[in-house]
């Protein structure tokens, strides 16, 4: 693992750092958009006072924190980079191949460099089945690392293509607590809320710190979820985005597209349908949450 000087020193001080993913950029915003992406995230975790360490593997080499010169690489068009998500780590390193990690792959190893914070955009989840078939026996791995790596991750819960429900019901099941940051109600991504409502709510970044120091003492293994709704002024609005959903879900289905290409088919459907609107969405949330998850990291090394 390659660690840059300036991330290793925050870790070694105890200082605040922010792991952020790189699946986002490489596979769930377009080229060119994404290189500014990757630049005013990693500023505004800065602007909050911590330290930002974007996570990718680049010829079999697993990098936290990259260079703008690594960032270019993994943000150009022909990229070619991997979507890579936990279970896809040791082939990718052992193959020497490039790849950007999912929210699974990225806490995997967060987790074994000493970060504690993750900020990102939706979490991932449980697929609703295809047309025909009871169960689509598509459930993310985030879902499962998240069970097992202590970390906090900073999302604006899960897209609304996924069965929240059931999303919901497996985080309980793995013990991971689901915190709303002056929400009550599961975020629903593009749209503020959801109409599953959360068990407990965090009204700071403190509280959130302390939830989640109070739940590791508690010898669990699992990891936090603080769920942050999209700002107000960047939601989408409801018709739109129902339009779009029906039509994602229906191109999906049509071309029999399946397991990791899911999500980012829809997310191209999104904002190459919606004019501008999901995009410009989808990178409001992203820069809400990895702020507040750098007032979180800042939060637990004052505690
Ligand atoms: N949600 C988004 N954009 C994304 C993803 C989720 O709005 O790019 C990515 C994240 O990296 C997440 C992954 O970990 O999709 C989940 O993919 P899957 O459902 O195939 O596990
Ligand atoms: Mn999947």
């Amino acid at each position: 693992m390659r660690i840059t000087d300036e991330v290793a020193a925050a870790l070694a001080d105890g200082g605040p750092v922010v792991a952020l993913e790189s699946t986002l950029l490489a596979h769930g915003l377009p080229p060119g958009r994404n290189r500014e992406v990757a630049t005013e995230v990693e500023g505004a975790v800065r602007a909050a006072g911590a330290i930002p360490a974007t996570i990718a593997v680049l010829d079999g080499q697993i990098h936290v924190g990259l260079t703008d010169a690594q960032l270019d690489r993994l943000c150009a068009a022909d990229s070619g980079f991997a979507k890579l998500s936990a279970r896809d780590l040791g082939p990718a390193i052992a193959l020497s191949r490039d790849g950007a990690t999912t929210i699974a792959g990225t806490a995997t190893i967060a987790h074994a460099a000493g970060i504690r914070v993750f900020g990102t955009g939706g979490f991932g989840g449980v697929h609703l089945p295809a047309a025909g078939e009871s169960l689509s026996w598509d459930v993310s791995a985030d879902l499962d690392v998240l069970s097992g790596t202590p970390v906090t991750v900073v999302c604006s819960g899960v897209k609304s293509v996924l069965d929240i429900g059931a999303t919901i019901e497996v985080l309980e099941t793995r013990s991971v607590p689901v915190l709303g940051y002056r929400t009550d109600f599961f975020p629903a991504f593009y749209r503020r809320e959801s109409r599953f409502p959360l068990s407990w709510r965090v009204e700071s970044p403190a509280e959130a710190a302390a939830v989640a120091t109070a739940h590791r003492a508690q010898g669990l293994r699992s990891g936090v979820l603080l769920a942050n709704p999209i700002p107000a002024d960047a939601e989408m609005p409801s018709e739109l985005h129902d339009r779009l959903l029906a039509e994602g879900m229906a191109k999906v289905a049509e071309g029999g597209v399946r397991g990791g290409d899911v999500t980012p088919m829809l997310l191209e459907h999104f904002h190459t349908s919606s004019g501008g609107v999901s995009l410009d969405a989808n990178v409001a949330l992203v820069l809400s949450n990895v702020t507040l998850a750098a007032q979180v990291a800042v939060a637990l090394c004052t505690n």
